[in-house]
């Protein structure tokens, strides 16, 4: 416990509310920097929770430090992520509320650790028997499947999540998970055909390699050298230490089956992974201008695993077929549209089974009964990327970011604002940026970049990455936040090239390169590929590959509009629920314990809006509760408020906490609500509450038994 003043010296202080500078940066900083030397990784603003990444295992989970958080209030214990689940868990089950825990920070920050510390005290403090063991297992074993299948070692980070995860559990009325879902949004595809120097391909085709029994490799066609698949080769030698590869397939392959994964169906996944590696060693050469496959052992080798026949195969990879007017017209392809079509088709198939899986999961993890339960959200999704060279996938991950920092704007610092001024509460207002202009840039109507996207995509005729530049340049080139080629100072142009433009993100700026945007938002698979998927023999591919698809005159959904939509349902989703914030920061760029980087740490707290958090939380009331609900429940403390107050419920809650003895700044008095600055007044009350309710409890029994 941090209470003496000597300790405050030394570990500065849990709550940054609680700083008497609180207006200034530095000692914001200087707080985290006190904390983070002497191994205390969590600090609050308030209810939010700021967590740095230590990079090393501290002694600070497991059950032990999980019994000493259960039945507590946030305040009672030094922060942790333990503690925000047990606020969040007690709201659940006491008021019914649903919850989501939304978990925000940049890459390699911490944030998926944290979201499994979630799942683990859940876990932990839930019934330990019966038929919620079971669902709890299911619950967590899905993590180290979805992170082998859509984790990936990249610069920033060795187990970086390439996909969205938001996760609900359902809990029952005694408050115990019986079941769960999941939601998944866009897996970084591109990385199934190539990767940055450094980074590698997804775990799975590595600790499939590792850790496959030889049975297996021989049944997949495989053999154990990583460096002969062209897809998975990049990263280099070395890439793979500290990775445990064969020891996470076993953990995989029994995650699957506590899953509920049938040994076929696994068999069958594993092959769709396996087929992947071989068509990457599919050669393509030319003769006359036009594609030949080359590497028969590997055509031969996919065509198997994928449940097609060679010469489909073979045929569909050179070819390409287009109904036109009731007419079916044939083309053979050249070397480069062939290559396209390979690595589409390999891309197309890991994509469609990384979502199968999570449907699979979903499946699993119903509940037996079903009613109206209660959910607990956990929101765990790729941070914001600033990498060298950024590309459409950055695009899309960054635009999700500034769409999750737009709800954390409307939720703390908007709404907080607008509520003090519709209950008529004084208050002075605290400026913050609003990063809405941004997300405006990249989705408005006609005018953002991805409907001109889109636009471009769609349009017939020349269009191509550079006429999508163009585009984009015209229109925007007097936004604030958007800089192109001709716009751009000498410093920013010596850095970017004519094919990029750069976004002034409220994390910061980030060129990127428009080369691939077409491409990648169009997500072409030609039709010959789809048919020939939709009569496979592997049941779960041909499941991935509906021929309804083929049937539909419709045009699919450009990839980032489907993004945009299933973005805008996740707004709805976590703008219904009670939010808890962990905001994840990372100490420096080097992966390192120790390390405390203050430029690097600073910026995210700018760009977190942490200090603004910090300003509004500060000046504001911590604890609200309308007049009725706060006399009713806490009326058996005043003589003249009980049994029952005569007067109006505002009246009536002013002669209670007179009669408790509040100071003036403690509260205030607004239009229907009692606004409590700090949440200890709250909580005294609520144990003298407790205490009243154990004596009346008392009387009434003694009144009963001298009646008997
Ligand atoms: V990304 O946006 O998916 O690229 P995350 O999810 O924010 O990123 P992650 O949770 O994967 O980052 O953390 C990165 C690494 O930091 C982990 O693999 C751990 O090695 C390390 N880490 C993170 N949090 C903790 C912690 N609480 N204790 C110890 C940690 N190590
Ligand atoms: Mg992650």
């Amino acid at each position: 416990m941090e209470r003496s003043l000597h300790d405050r010296d030394r570990v500065g202080v849990q709550d940054s509310v609680l700083l008497d500078n609180y207006r200034s940066d530095e000692a914001f900083l200087e707080n985290l920097r006190k904390r983070f030397k002497e191994n205390i990784i969590y600090t609050y603003i308030g209810n939010v929770l700021v967590s740095v990444n230590p990079y090393k295992q501290l002694p600070i989970y497991g059950q032990k430090t999980i019994e000493e958080y259960r039945n507590t209030h946030l305040i009672e214990n030094p922060p942790h992520v333990y503690a925000i689940t047990e606020a969040a868990y007690t709201s659940l089950i006491e008021e019914g509320c649903d919850q989501c825990i939304l978990i925000s920070g940049e890459s390699g920050s911490g944030k998926t650790e944290a979201s499994k510390k979630v799942l683990e005290y859940i876990a932990a403090v839930t019934d330990q028997r019966g038929q919620v063991q079971p669902v709890k297992e299911k619950l967590l074993q899905c993590n180290p499947v979805l992170e082998a299948f859509g984790n990936a070692k990249t610069t920033r980070n060795d187990n970086s999540s390439r996909f969205g995860k938001y996760m609900d559990i359902e809990f029952n009325n005694l408050g115990d998970p019986v079941g769960g879902n999941i939601l998944n949004y866009l897996l970084e595809k591109s990385r199934v055909v190539s990767q940055s120097v450094g980074e590698r391909n997804f775990h799975i085709f590595y600790q499939l390699l590792e850790g496959a029994e030889q049975e297996l490799m021989d049944t997949l066609h495989l053999t154990r050298n990583v460096g002969y698949y062209n897809y998975i080769s990049k990263a280099g030698k070395g890439s793979g230490d500290g990775m445990h590869d064969a020891q996470r397939m076993k953990e995989v392959c029994n995650a699957m089956t506590i899953l509920g994964l049938t040994a076929r169906e696994q068999g069958e996944i594993l092959a769709i992974v396996a087929s992947v590696l071989h068509l990457g060693n599919i050669d393509v050469t030319e003769e006359q201008g036009l594609a030949v496959l080359d590497n028969f052992a590997h055509i031969f080798a996919a065509a198997e695993l994928l449940g097609c026949p060679e010469n489909v195969l073979r045929s569909s990879l050179t070819h390409k077929t287009i109904l036109a007017r009731g007419d079916i017209v044939t083309t053979p392809l050249d070397k480069e549209t062939a290559v396209y079509a390979r690595d589409a088709l390999a891309k197309a198939v890991y994509d469609r089974l990384f979502s199968w899986l999570v449907q699979r999961f979903n499946k699993s993890l119903q509940p037996q009964r079903k009613s109206r339960n209660r959910l607990m959200g956990i929101l765990d999704i790729y941070g914001f990327e600033i990498f060298r060279h950024n590309s459409f996938e950055q695009f899309c991950i960054n635009y999700c970011n500034e769409k999750l920092q737009q709800v954390f704007i409307k939720l703390t610092l908007q709404s907080e604002q607008e509520e003090y001024l519709k209950e008529g509460i004084e208050w002075e207002p605290v400026e913050y940026f609003d990063n809405n202009i941004i997300i405006n840039l990249i989705e408005e109507k006609h005018k953002g970049i991805i409907p001109l996207l889109d636009e471009e995509c769609l349009r017939p005729g020349e269009t191509s990455d550079l006429t999508f530049l163009e585009k984009i340049s015209e229109q925007l080139t007097q936004h604030k936040h958007f800089i192109d080629h001709k716009k751009a100072d000498n410093k920013t142009k010596k850095k970017m090239s004519r094919e990029e433009f750069v976004l002034v993100h409220y994390a910061g700026e980030v060129t990127y390169d428009v080369n691939g945007f077409l491409d990648k938002n169009n997500d072409l698979l030609f039709r010959d590929l789809r048919e020939m998927m939709s009569s496979t023999t592997n049941t779960i591919a041909r499941v991935l590959f509906p021929k309804s698809e083929l049937e539909s005159k419709k045009r699919p959904e450009t990839a980032i509009t489907q993004f945009k939509n299933s973005l805008n349902q996740l707004m709805s989703i976590l703008m219904s629920k009670e939010p808890s914030y962990i905001r994840c920061i990372k100490p420096n760029d080097f992966k390192q314990a120790g390390v405390f980087s203050d430029d690097i740490i600073d910026h995210q707290v700018k760009y977190l809006g942490l200090m603004e958090n910090l300003r509004v939380r500060r000046a504001g009331f911590a604890y609200r509760r309308h007049y009725e609900q706060f006399l009713q429940r806490y009326k058996s403390l005043c003589p003249r408020t009980w049994p029952k107050y005569e007067g109006t419920a505002k009246e009536g809650v002013r002669v209670l906490i007179q009669h408790l003895g509040y100071q003036p700044d403690e509260y205030r008095l607004g239009a229907t609500k009692i606004f409590i600055r700090h949440a200890k007044t709250l909580f005294e009350i609520e144990d003298a509450f407790q205490s009243k309710k154990h004596e009346l409890v008392t009387i009434i029994q003694a009144k009963f038994k001298a009646y008997v």
